[in-house]
């Protein structure tokens, strides 16, 4: 099993926080400080990707500065006698739109199925398209079943997905063991980035009973609240967008994002 499917599938250390980075809303040099406060503050993964206006151009860009402001920090670090504490950082993973935002400097890459898209593209299309690329770069593609539920924002409308709606727990039980079956290593249950409710926890409770598989979940989280809930209903990764995106100060972001990862379990 590669390093980043055996990090993102562990679950001894209980439920873990992830930001997702879009390249498309924020400069590289940007990205990095929001990335270096999110670690600081906790967050355990770094994924990089968005609905759309991503490229290879932007996506390798803001890649290659969050690497290149991790190695800062940690070389930094071993050279002060001073600092213990363990500056090591978080692995930057893809987690791509389709096959034209892809990354040779990500660690690894979310190679999903959007299992709940009515477009051949999103189900097959991008992957048969992206996979060459993956494999020359030699980024370690992580299985993973996407699935959108209500309201589904811009991911749901961009996926042409037939969205899950908050009650349809049996539907979103057969998806999980569907995804389970097809041999995936994770779930994401998506309530589209800047979503005004996050995903019903009765369908992470739903995909939680039906699979062994970890479950991430994302949409709307943005507070300590909400993240508990989900991480209550059994979520393995809670991860939070838009919420980064509206701080430039780097303390204060981390102390918003310290304040909402306390909520998780
Ligand atoms: C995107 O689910 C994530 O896939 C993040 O959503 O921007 O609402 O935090 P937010």
């Amino acid at each position: 099993m590669g390093v980043i499917r055996e990090y993102m599938c562990d679950r001894s250390s209980g439920t873990r926080h992830a930001i997702v980075i879009d390249p498309a809303d924020q400069t590289p040099e940007v990205a990095a400080n929001r990335a270096l406060a999110a670690v600081n503050a906790g967050s355990r993964m770094i994924l990089v990707g968005g609905s759309s206006d991503t490229d290879m151009d932007n996506v390798h860009a803001t890649i290659v500065a969050i690497k290149e402001a991790q190695e800062l920090v940690t070389w930094a670090a071993s050279q002060d006698s001073e600092v213990e504490e363990d500056t090591e950082g978080v692995p930057v993973v893809l987690f791509p739109q389709g096959a034209a935002a892809l990354s040779p400097a990500a660690d690894g890459i979310t190679f999903m199925m959007l299992m709940n898209s009515t477009d051949q593209r999103f189900l097959i299309g991008e992957q048969v398209k992206g996979a060459p690329f993956v494999k020359k770069a030699g980024i370690e593609p992580v299985p993973m079943g996407y699935l959108i539920c209500e309201p589904g924002g811009k991911a749901g409308k961009v996926g042409k997905a037939d969205l899950i709606a908050s009650h349809q727990t049996e539907r979103v039980e057969a998806y999980a063991m569907t995804a389970e079956f097809l041999g995936f290593a994770l779930v994401y249950l998506e309530a589209g980035s800047g979503a005004g409710s996050p995903v019903n926890p009765e369908l992470i409770k739903a995909a939680r009973r039906s699979c062994d598989l970890p479950i991430i979940v994302g949409g709307g989280i943005r507070d300590p609240h909400s993240a508990r809930a989900a991480s209550e209903a059994g979520a393995d990764w809670i991860i939070t967008g838009n919420i980064t995106e509206e701080y430039d100060d780097a303390s204060e972001l981390q102390a918003v994002l310290s304040d909402l990862i306390s909520g998780i379990l």
